[in-house]
């Protein structure tokens, strides 16, 4: 693919992310890439942006498929020079802003799945990998990956991916720019970001829950062999899951969540 990054950089309104881009026909990980960068030193606001990853991270060792010429990944640097215990809101933040973005497409459809999964009419079209570095009790900095599935056909993904994963072109039913995508989610992440460093917690836990639709529900969550079970109360101060069981409220850090269906 022929990426003229001074082209590029002119689709981009924002001040800080993206102010300085670096983009890779193909690379392992756009993650991996950042967080070198960072600990060299590369400022707020640099994104790394490729084609195509050979080795795109998920969670927990997973993968994330990330074949050229379709799709968005990339990865933010952000260095908001906060406390450690504070920085746990920005995955919610991020979510909230890759919801926004893909509503603009897909009004209404749009579900955010603890802790960050996108979902349309209850399909995967992004994943988020936020990673911290932390220096004593301070964010040294933290890497925000953002995996939009944006032009990929039903037949693109891995057959063990067809029901459960979808992409913006299958779901509008137009293929759409990469960048025009790449430049709202820049403007979402800039808004939200502003948002979280003023102060606006309580608005990003919020809107996160109503994006969530999961307050009320009873819900199982798995993390390795843990599993708990419980009724979501809502968000606590630092965005972990609140549930309410038999063994009273308790605190859900890690872990993939499931709804019950009764
Ligand atoms: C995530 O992990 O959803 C985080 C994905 C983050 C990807 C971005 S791309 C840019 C940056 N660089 C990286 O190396 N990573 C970040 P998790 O919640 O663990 O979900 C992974 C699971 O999602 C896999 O096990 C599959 O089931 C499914 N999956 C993999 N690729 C997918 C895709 N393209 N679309 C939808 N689902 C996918």
């Amino acid at each position: 693919m022929d990426v003229n990054i001074e082209e590029l950089r002119r689709f981009f309104l924002t001040k800080t992310i993206g102010r300085r881009i670096e983009f890779h026909e193909e690379i392992g990980s756009t993650n991996s890439e950042a967080l070198r960068l960072a600990l060299e030193g590369t400022p707020e606001g640099t994104v790394i942006i490729a084609d195509a990853q050979s080795d795109g991270r998920g969670r927990l060792d997973r993968v994330w498929e990330s074949p050229p010429s379709r799709n968005l990944y990339f990865s933010v640097v952000l260095r908001p020079g906060i406390a450690a215990v504070s920085a746990s809101l920005v995955p919610l933040m991020t979510g909230v802003a890759v919801a926004d973005v893909v509503s603009q497409y897909c009004p209404g459809r749009v579900r955010l799945k603890w802790p960050n999964d996108v979902l349309v009419d209850g399909r995967k079209i992004c994943g988020m990998l936020t990673e911290m570095r932390t220096r004593g009790d301070r964010v040294a900095f933290i890497i925000v990956g953002i995996g939009v599935n944006v032009n990929m056909a039903r037949l693109d993904f891995p057959r063990e991916l067809r029901e459960t994963a979808t992409s913006l072109q299958i779901e509008t039913a137009c293929e759409l720019d990469r960048f025009d995508v790449a430049a709202r989610l820049f403007e979402a992440l800039e808004r939200g970001y502003r948002i979280f460093l003023g102060g606006g917690e309580a608005a990003i836990r919020e809107t996160w829950l109503r994006y969530a639709d999961i307050v009320g529900k009873r819900v199982e969550v798995v993390f390795g062999k843990a599993v708990q079970r419980g009724i979501v109360t809502g968000l606590d101060a630092s965005g972990a899951l609140l549930l309410e069981g038999e063994a009273g409220v308790q605190q859900v850090l890690a872990g993939d969540v499931y709804i019950e269906r009764l």
